[in-house]
């Protein structure tokens, strides 16, 4: 098995400060609460940015001075990964928009769903105009699938040679109202079915809510790679919010030593991600 690729989502488009008061939304605080997930054993950074109100933005400017910030606390190694979902209802433009910025990762919605009582929306020609800008920036993409039929349409993406880049890395979005549940026997079914649909592909788990550490194990058991953070889960445990993101991090770096899972460096991050190499210079 690969070491294991620890992402932490610390702050995400739907969660709220009223609900979680550790939330990052400043560059500033984004910037400490990337530094304590990189301590605590985080290598990728998946990251929304939020206005001075805290409402979801995509905004170049906000983007620009919280990259700026973590790489400044994190070191210039630390891999970004910029939101192209952003929250639901931004135009496709505004989503598109952070992609000038140059991030060395972006994400890839691979279809449509129902988002709790609404609709996030992602039609075919927008999702292959997406990866097709990704391409052209040789932005790395890392493919949102929030339920098994989204393997389809990236395959299809595949062979029509519109996602190039390998391993093709995917994140398995579960437990979205709308979207495949949390249950670990999904996660079962999508890791088979992506193995025999694209080859070679790298994936990771990222469950919502309550089926954050349940999912976690399951990564770190099944050879894949795990996300976690205040954008998924707010929760340590049943009625007790977690302190921070970072909090949530260290619980599966231990898991993983338990279960004798070496966590990547950020070189080695680099590697199975197929990344450019690091200039080593990073906190990790
Ligand atoms: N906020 C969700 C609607 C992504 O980052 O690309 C979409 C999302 C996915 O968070
Ligand atoms: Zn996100």
């Amino acid at each position: 098995m690969d070491p294991l690729i620890i992402t932490a989502a610390i702050t995400g488009a739907e969660t709220r400060k009223e609900d979680q008061p550790a939330l990052p939304i400043t560059a500033k605080e984004q910037a400490e609460s990337a530094y304590e997930c990189v301590e605590n054993g985080a290598r990728v950074i998946h990251l929304h940015v939020r206005d001075s109100e805290g409402n979801p933005s995509q905004s170049l400017e906000l983007f620009e001075a919280s990259i700026s910030a973590i790489k400044k606390a994190c070191g210039k190694d630390i891999i970004i990964q910029i939101s192209t979902g952003g929250a639901i209802g931004d135009t496709m433009e505004d989503r598109l928009k952070p992609m000038s910025l140059q991030p060395e990762m972006a994400t890839l919605n691979a279809g449509s769903l129902n988002f709790g009582e609404e609709v996030f929306v992602n039609p075919p020609p927008d999702i292959e105009r997406f990866a097709i800008e990704m391409k052209k920036r040789q932005i790395v993409p890392e493919i949102e699938v929030y339920s098994a039929g989204m393997i389809d349409a990236v395959k299809a993406l595949v062979k029509k040679e519109v996602l190039t880049h390998t391993p093709l890395h995917v994140q398995f979005v579960m437990g979205v109202p709308g979207g495949i549940s949390g249950k670990l026997k999904n996660l079962l079914y999508l890791k088979d079915h992506l193995a025999e649909e694209i080859s070679g592909a790298t994936w990771g788990v990222a469950g919502v809510g309550r089926s954050q550490l349940p999912l976690a194990n399951m990564g770190i058991l099944l050879g894949g790679h795990v996300r976690v953070g205040f954008e998924d889960n707010i929760w340590y445990k049943r009625k007790v919010l977690a302190k921070s993101n970072g909090e949530l991090v260290a619980r599966v770096t231990r898991l993983a030593e338990e279960l004798h899972r070496p966590i990547a460096t950020i070189s080695e991050t680099r590697e199975i991600l197929n990344l450019p190499k690091g200039e080593d210079e990073h906190c990790e």
